[in-house]
């Protein structure tokens, strides 16, 4: 007998619920001391497909004095939570801190990383992919050191990359709260800081700015010359588990793809829009960079796609068109430069995708296009139409695509509620989004009902994305926090190398874990009863990559969404 619950907790105004997977009839909430601070009832929801429980559900929203509980019901009782009106800094510090520890390269200080320090890792020049590779050839290497690990993996993928900043930097174009977070890395200088009015040598990128710059001048040595970029720089197969210094294995430049390439241009534009207020200079090589790629892209009207050459074993981040990516591309470019070619492009594209993901429904095929939600709505490593969107949201102008625009995302909010309506957690899933990575199927969910919830408000949004956090922090019946360091009962063995030989208890704090995942699609998951209910495909196992990995693209769009809770929760 169980009772679930966000194990961090809650603003003093927030909605607060809790659910029980039995009938507890009635619970207290109590304080430090054990005293009594709300009584209540539970209500019966009944079963429900993702849970395979039947739960009864809490509602103690009235207490809004700020202290650390626990609900108590019998001799149930609840891991401890929050209710404080900054409740969710210190997640927020971490979830952000994460990008930091996940730098490659001559990047960490011992400083700053603390006992999670490494050696500097993956220095030596990349040569471009060819099986036939004589060691001893030094022509063709290429310098692309830098950037943020991917993931459990030490792969650097540009797609991945490209998206996991955009969550980022469209986070702050959303909402510019974020530029306040510090969470404790190395200042980096730039030329002059127009938000705090400060100039000259002095003034420093706001923290969040100086991590995503370590990406962003990773992916700008992953461009080639006439625009193209690499879709992956990697060892030929994943490192065994050892920390990155220990990982001398040759690397690798896989073949430049226009996914890599429309990403490329967008996510420069975009950050154009973001580092111009601090340093001209450096925007402008960036906005110059987006140039260069959308040219290519423009040579090159035919897809180059992308898929892993034999004897190569690491991720291929394949994708089953490139439209997405060159609507998210023309996006990004019109809201930077204003020039209506690109707007031009953007309609043509978002025809075009229409038109494959029409045909891909039609025939039972989806590819890696998400079966559900259009595609003007998608923000995941694939499918990046939605990113395009949020570009053209910004823009704030009145045509025919931005209505369309708006009409999507507002349909898949009200999709969205609908589901939250049919479990007793609220929560807006559906069974086969518990997929590889459902953590972040969730995110991208609440990314959609906070932006739409901005554009279009409706009073039943922000219940789901609340209900959403509360499920990613423990509000689940595996009683589990999805962040690690955040929680009574986080999860503690990511599949995440440095963690898994660090010979450190704990692995450091903020990772988003992929979460529960029906496909149960590695060889210690396989063992799990294939019988379990969706939300219970879980198991907290290092070996675990499909259930328990951690990417930089799992965490960014909780920076997103979180940004937006902060921003409204006080
Ligand atoms: O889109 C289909 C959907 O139509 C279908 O109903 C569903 C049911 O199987 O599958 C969906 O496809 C899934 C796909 O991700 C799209 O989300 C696949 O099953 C699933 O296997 C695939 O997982 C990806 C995994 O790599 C394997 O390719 C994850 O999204 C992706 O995050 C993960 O990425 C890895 C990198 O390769 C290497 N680095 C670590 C990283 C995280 O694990
Ligand atoms: O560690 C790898 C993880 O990052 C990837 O997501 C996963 C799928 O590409 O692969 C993991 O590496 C495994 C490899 O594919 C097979 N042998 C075991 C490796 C994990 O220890
Ligand atoms: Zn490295």
């Amino acid at each position: 007998m169980k009772v679930y619950l966000n194990q961090v907790g809650f603003y003093p105004e927030d909605d607060k619920r809790a659910v029980f997977d039995h009938d507890a009839k009635e619970y207290d909430v109590v304080d430090e001391k054990g005293n009594s601070v709300f009584h209540g009832s539970v209500s019966h929801f009944g079963t429900d497909e993702i849970s395979g429980d039947d739960t009864y559900t809490a509602d103690f929203s009235a207490l809004k004095t700020e202290g650390k509980y626990r609900i108590k019901s019998g001799d149930v009782i609840s891991s401890a939570f929050t209710v404080s009106s900054n409740v969710y800094d210190k997640l927020m510090k971490d979830i952000c801190k994460c990008f930091y520890y996940l730098r490659c390269g001559d990047a960490l200080d011992k400083e700053y990383a603390g006992v999670y320090y490494h050696e500097p890792c993956h220095m030596t020049k990349a040569a471009i992919y060819n099986p036939d590779f004589d060691p001893g050839d030094e022509k063709d290497m290429i310098d692309v050191s830098g950037g943020w690990h991917d993931a459990g993996d030490f792969g650097r993928y540009s797609t991945a990359g490209a998206v996991a900043l955009a969550h980022l930097l469209y986070g702050i174009r959303f909402f510019d709260n974020l530029l306040d977070v510090e969470f404790d890395i190395p200042k980096v200088k730039c030329e002059r800081n127009d938000r705090n009015q400060s100039s000259g040598k002095d003034a420093t990128l706001p923290d969040i700015l100086a991590e995503a710059k370590v990406e962003l001048d990773f992916l700008l040595k992953m461009q080639r010359e006439d625009g193209g970029v690499w879709h992956k720089v990697t060892t030929q197969y994943h490192a065994p588990f050892q920390m990155p210094e220990d990982d001398h294995g040759q690397l690798f430049l896989y073949n430049v793809s226009s996914m890599a390439t429309a990403d490329m241009a967008a996510i420069c534009a975009l950050a154009y829009t973001v580092y111009v207020n601090y340093d001209k200079i450096y925007a402008d090589r960036l906005l110059a960079a987006a140039h260069r790629s959308y040219e290519w892209l423009n040579n090159n009207q035919d897809s180059v796609l992308f898929s892993n050459p034999a004897n190569s074993g690491t991720g291929d981040y394949t994708e089953a068109e490139d439209i997405s990516n060159r609507y998210w591309a023309a996006a990004s470019m019109y809201e930077t430069t204003g020039d209506k070619k690109y707007l031009e492009d953007a309609s043509k594209y978002k025809a075009e995708l229409e038109d494959f993901d029409k045909k891909a429904k039609n025939s039972g095929n989806h590819g890696y296009i998400s079966a559900k939600a259009g595609c003007l709505v998608g923000m995941g490593w694939a499918e990046v139409g939605g990113l395009g969107s949020l570009s053209l949201l910004l823009k704030k102008e009145d045509n025919e695509l931005t209505s369309d625009i708006r009409k999507a995302f507002c349909e898949e909010a009200d999709r969205l509620c609908k589901s939250a309506a049919k479990n007793g957690f609220m929560l807006c899933m559906d069974k086969d989004d518990f997929i590889w990575g459902s953590n972040m199927e969730l995110l991208k969910y609440l990314m959609i009902l906070t932006v739409t919830d901005k554009t279009d408000p409706d009073p039943k949004y922000k219940p789901v994305i609340r209900a959403g956090i509360d499920y990613l922090l423990g509000c689940n019946s595996m009683d589990t926090s999805y962040v690690t360091g955040n929680g009574d009962k986080a999860y503690k063995h990511p599949h995440l190398r440095p963690t898994a030989t660090d010979g450190i208890d704990e692995p450091w704090p903020g990772l988003v874990s992929g979460g529960p995942n029906r496909g149960l699609q590695d060889e210690r998951a396989s063992k799990l009863p294939k019988d379990l209910p969706p939300m219970k495909c879980y198991l907290d196992h290092e070996d675990c990559y499909s259930l328990n990995e951690i990417t930089i693209y799992w965490n960014s769009p909780l920076v997103f969404v979180l940004a937006g809770i902060m921003n409204g929760g006080r």
